[in-house]
């Protein structure tokens, strides 16, 4: 069964250039005219972040986030795109300084909590039952600052809120080990999937993968795959490269390990990735050196490197590599595979 392939990018992949050392180095492009490329360079859905959205959520009611949120619906529709998910931006208020759902404070708690009700109402707005949690801060820089236990327990307690207060969405938790916290609360996908078993509704929690995200946990973005598509977990993917292990980089997909890149088109195309309408999200940054009239390039080459390696993936020969596989002769296999790439 192979994979049918369509892709979303979210509004935060076409950014200035700041980073924790130095500022902005390209002018901020609005967000009408970042909608205008999407179908340029090949796109059809957006990825949201709530605010993304409805950028004063914070100072509006609900009746009027809606309101807000339903005209960018009417944006959305004239460019002819989709939105793929909409997820809370928790880690930037001052009230998730410590995290929101497993922050110590009550308020802030409240807040997080009433902040993912906002989101779930803008998702329903843009037409899209898909919420993603990356669960930015919840997580410590100190082990003794948060009880683990307790934490799990508010996190589970957040999920149940949601899944309660709309019977329609679905959850897909978008798990990291690092950064910004030290550790994090759900750094890898196992974690993630278990998450739904502490609520009433398992079947409507499932996981985004992110490569970089894998990688950062030392694991392997195809192999962490695999394993959320055994348990039909598999939600959505946020496909990107990274050089080792430092700060999440959000490379160009497939720039840095052609190879491992081509794992993870393989293991969605073999597992019909797809076909029940997820896309293929590209979480990538353009680097910071990129000139302002060039940085775009990131997302249509991550978007092109897909293709090529679903091309040579689709073109190996499967009676081949079973045989090679039976006879244990993993050198010629690795051969086989490299030959293919380097053709
Ligand atoms: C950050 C995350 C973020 C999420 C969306 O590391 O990748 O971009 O994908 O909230
Ligand atoms: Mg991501």
């Amino acid at each position: 069964m192979q994979g049918t392939f369509r892709f979303s990018f979210g509004p935060w992949n076409i950014h200035e250039g700041a980073d924790p050392f130095g500022p902005e180095v390209r002018d901020s492009i609005d967000f009408n005219s970042k909608l205008k490329t999407y179908k340029q360079l090949g796109f059809d859905g957006v990825q949201f972040h709530d605010d993304d959205a409805v950028p004063n959520m914070n100072d509006l009611s609900p009746a009027q986030v809606i309101k807000e949120a339903q005209e960018v619906k009417k944006v959305l529709d004239e460019h002819g795109l989709q939105a793929e998910f909409v997820a809370p931006r928790m880690w930037f208020d001052p009230r998730t300084i410590d995290g929101g759902y497993t922050n110590n404070d009550p308020a802030c708690r409240q807040y997080a909590l009433d902040r993912s009700k906002r989101c779930i109402d803008i998702a329903n707005a843009l037409g899209t039952r898909n919420i993603v949690l990356w669960l930015a801060r919840e997580g410590t820089y100190i082990r003794e600052a948060k009880d683990p236990v307790l934490a799990t327990e508010r996190i589970a307690a957040a999920l149940q809120m949601m899944l309660d207060y709309d019977k329609n969405i679905r959850i897909m938790i978008e798990s990291k080990p690092n950064e910004p916290m030290d550790h994090a609360y759900i750094p890898t996908i196992g974690h993630a999937i278990s998450m739904g078993l502490l609520t009433s509704e398992p079947d409507r929690v499932g996981c985004l993968i992110e490569t970089a995200h894998a990688l950062l946990a030392n694991l392997s973005p195809s192999d962490e795959m695999g394993f959320a598509l055994a348990h039909k977990k598999l939600w959505s993917v946020h496909l990107n490269d990274q050089n080792s292990l430092k700060f999440d980089q959000d490379q160009t997909f497939g720039a840095v390990d052609p190879r491992r890149a081509l794992n993870q088109v393989r293991v969605l195309d073999q597992h019909g990735f797809g076909n029940a309408g997820e896309w293929v999200g590209l979480d990538v940054k353009v680097m910071r050196t990129q000139k302002a009239d060039v940085a775009l390039k990131h997302l249509d080459y991550s978007r092109k490197i897909f293709l090529r390696l679903l091309q040579i993936s689709r073109s190996l020969d499967d009676n081949m590599i079973a045989q090679l596989v039976a006879e244990r002769d993993y050198e010629e296999l690795n051969w086989y595979i490299i030959d293919a790439m380097l053709k």
